[in-house]
């Protein structure tokens, strides 16, 4: 079938809207027509060039919610019409790490998926001329139709709005599962969030939701302020105007209680920026502060601080995907959505068609935007 895209041609070259070639799903495949679909930091750091994994040409995007058109062969967990979102996390419940209960990352498909192709090692989508186009994280929701892998797609609710769940793709999963799963947040914990964009202003509605008693923000732009505040932040940081250095700074701010030496019981660095991982780090508490990484910094970025951090009970930890496993907790966070125990339609600030697709990487480049959405 031909259907409409936007291709990433070139690294640091905008999107390129066109009728392309997709090929039907293959045994354990599913062909998905996309609805709508966010745009992550993470396609924005793919298309710059600084992703060591970035091929081109490709079809970028892995924030997307759908429906089910056709299933191919042994494919038994979907069905055509069922609603879906894309997992760029999958989950296939039988390779060693899926049965470690021991992480969220799944290596069924990993190779195959960074080579920018399907578990058989071909691409479905070509160009008109018939040379091939590249997938995306295995999910390429640029395009309104797709085909994933059947471990790739959560059955969702049918009743949840595409342009608000797609979210739950990437950014919303990501921040709360982040809290939730990964730093396993406690009622009266101090937590300071660096970075209040897509992801950061999703740790701190996690950070309400788990009960913590101070949540700071930290953010280089002031117009971040009211928005972490809006998601249940108490306090806000601009590091650009405080006068000190941030990370004595933030310990003062974190002594309380009768504890003279401070820092936070929990940081997060939603940024990408390694100087900034470090002093969340940092400003950890002596002896049990935890620092998750969530940032996603460029090719050749290295980070560093005194072992002696460590040494004292510091603990650094990442996480991809909020530690969620795709097919059992997105369904739930889904749930939540529809609860209302989440928000979400907020956050997204500006919705686009696929047209205006480039327009939402220059909103996001001037600080604009928490979240744009393509709807098809
Ligand atoms: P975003 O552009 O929406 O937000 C980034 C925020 O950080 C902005 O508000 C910006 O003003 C702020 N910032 C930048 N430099 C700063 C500094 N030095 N100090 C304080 N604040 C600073 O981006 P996003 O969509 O929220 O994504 C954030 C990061 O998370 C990106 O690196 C993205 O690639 C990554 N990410 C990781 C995962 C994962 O699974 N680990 C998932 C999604 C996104
Ligand atoms: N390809 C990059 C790393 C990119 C990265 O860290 N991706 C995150 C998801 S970001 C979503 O917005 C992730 O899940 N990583 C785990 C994985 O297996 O890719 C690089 O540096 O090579
Ligand atoms: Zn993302």
């Amino acid at each position: 079938m031909r259907t409409r895209a936007a291709v990433a041609v070139q690294a640091g070259k905008p999107l390129e809207v066109m009728e392309v070639n997709l090929a039907g799903p293959r045994p354990g495949e599913v062909l998905v027509e996309i609805k709508a679909t966010g745009i992550c930091h993470t396609d924005e750091f793919t298309l710059s060039g600084a992703d060591p994994e970035g091929l081109f040409p490709a079809i970028l995007g892995h924030e997307g919610a759908g429906v089910v058109l056709d299933i191919g062969a042994g494919v038994t967990s979907v069905k055509p019409g069922d609603h879906v979102i894309p997992l760029y996390t999958p989950e296939c419940r039988e390779c060693p790490s899926c049965l470690s209960r021991k992480t969220n990352l799944c290596t069924s498909i990993r190779a195959t998926q960074g080579q920018g192709l399907m578990p058989d090692g071909t691409s479905r989508f070509s160009t008109l001329d018939g040379d091939p186009i590249l997938h995306y994280m295995g999910c390429s929701t640029f395009a309104n139709h797709t085909v994933l892998p059947e471990i790739a797609l959560a059955k969702v609710r049918p009743d949840a709005p595409f342009d608000k769940i797609c979210y739950i793709g990437c950014g919303v999963t990501t921040g709360v599962g982040a809290v939730i799963h990964t730093a396993k947040v406690e009622i009266g914990a101090t937590a300071v969030v660096f970075g209040l964009g897509g992801i950061g202003l999703n740790v701190i509605q996690g950070l309400r939701l788990a009960g913590a008693d101070m949540i700071i923000g930290v953010d280089l732009n002031n117009s971040k302020k009211a928005w972490g505040e809006r998601f249940g932040m108490t306090h806000f940081v601009n590091p650009a105007e405080i006068g000190e250095d941030i990370v004595p700074y933030l310990v003062n701010l974190t002594k309380r209680r009768g504890d003279t030496i401070g820092g936070a019981d929990y940081t997060f660095d939603c940024t990408g920026n390694v100087k900034v991982m470090r002093q969340a780090l940092e400003c950890s508490h002596r002896g049990w502060g935890q620092s998750i990484v969530i940032g996603v910094a460029p090719a050749g970025a290295e980070i560093s601080t005194r072992p002696f951090q460590l040494v004292t009970g510091r603990v650094w930890k990442g996480t991809a995907f909020g530690g969620a496993r795709g097919r059992t907790d997105v369904p739930k966070i889904v749930d939540w959505y529809m609860e209302g125990k989440i928000e979400i339609d907020p956050m997204i600030t500006h919705l686009l068609t696929l047209d205006e697709i480039n327009k939402g990487f220059d909103l996001m480049h001037a600080g604009e935007s928490i979240r744009s959405v393509v709807v098809y």
